[in-house]
């Protein structure tokens, strides 16, 4: 028996409302909610065919063969709901301009969720295609959305799903990715987030910090208003950095090269340029602005990068089939 074979691709998305640790491990339970815009530029092309004759997973990323670890649990989640036992062959793309170190597990469990999924013969709503994704990857459950994407934290694996807030936002809203580095980061986000739930003494007040945050920067979007929105997406970013420094063992993403962006983007603030900086799992600097004001940012950041490093993206859409054979 060989199931239909079905290709999905979902995008990348950046946090401005960060989700930094769980309250259940297993479900991926987030502590908090959090807020995201998809992103166009950067996704995930991921095609799955489950065969009987298949008596284990085959992960092929990038045209190399890869250990099934992480993803054998996740379609075992799937062949339950579905009732069957077959392996699969999995065969994933990230599409990223050049080599920036940005590929992300939320792309891709976005788009394994609705490939396999659909392969396996289940029909998902996107709510439920949503708690699917957050079953693989946290970050996976708001990039089933196109652009601003709230996940709803939830307190059970009923609950946590996220939820579009503005799927095509009128707003020329832009992200500008600083890549300062492209290798593997040191500290995976899993184990990290573990270590500043469990020895962070700040970390109850960074629940509190991002609930308000995430009540705060709704009607700030809904405003289309970019120094709300980019102050507490900036405040809560440099909040979730400061947990990583408490910790015990401490640890940062931060290198010189991440605090020479912030830098250069609060110059640009003092001179009247709204523009905000974010950071995730990793020193790469994303900055966020209005279209109208990203040739002068990109002019400023070439001063200390190469533009090749420099990569603007829109506004991109949620997770969707796009061949089945
Ligand atoms: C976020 N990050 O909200 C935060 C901000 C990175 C920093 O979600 O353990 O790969 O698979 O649920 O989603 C990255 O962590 O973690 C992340 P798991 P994930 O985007």
């Amino acid at each position: 028996m060989k199931t239909p074979r079905v290709t999905a691709r979902a995008h990348t998305n950046i946090a401005l409302v960060k989700y930094w640790g769980k309250r259940d491990e297993d479900l991926i339970i987030p502590m908090n909610g959090s807020l995201s815009l998809t992103l166009d530029e950067f996704y995930t092309e991921t095609t799955v065919q489950f065969d009987s004759k298949q008596q284990t997973d085959h992960l092929i990323l990038d045209g190399v063969t890869q250990p099934t670890t992480r993803v054998t649990p996740f379609l075992d989640i799937i062949r339950n709901q579905a009732g069957i036992t077959a392996g699969a062959v999995v065969t994933s793309t990230n599409h990223v301009p050049t080599a920036a170190g940005l590929a992300s597990s939320a792309s891709a469990y976005a788009a394994l969720a609705a490939a396999a999924s659909k392969a396996a013969g289940l029909t998902l709503n996107r709510q439920d295609l949503s708690r699917l994704a957050r079953r693989g990857s946290g970050s996976a459950t708001r990039s089933v959305f196109g652009g601003f994407v709230e996940w709803q934290a939830g307190t059970n694996d009923a609950t946590s799903y996220a939820v579009p807030i503005d799927e095509h936002p009128t707003w020329p809203i832009r992200m500008v990715t600083v890549v300062v580095d492209r290798a593997e980061k040191k500290i995976g986000s899993r184990a990290g987030m573990q270590t500043v739930v469990k020895t962070s003494p700040f970390y109850q007040e960074w629940v509190k910090k991002a609930q308000a945050d995430l009540a705060a920067i709704k009607p700030a979007i809904a405003a289309h208003d970019i120094q709300q929105t980019g102050a507490i997406a900036e405040s809560n970013a440099m909040a979730m950095h400061a947990l990583n420094l408490t910790a015990t063992p401490h640890f940062t993403y931060f290198t010189a090269d991440s605090l020479t962006a912030m830098h250069c983007v609060e110059e640009l603030r003092a001179k009247g340029i709204p523009c905000y900086y974010t950071m995730d799992a990793g020193p790469n600097v994303k900055v966020l602005c209005e279209e109208q004001h990203v040739a002068a940012i990109l002019t400023a950041l070439q001063a200390h990068f190469d533009k090749n490093d420099l990569l603007v993206a829109h506004p991109g859409p949620g997770v969707q089939i796009i061949r089945e054979d």
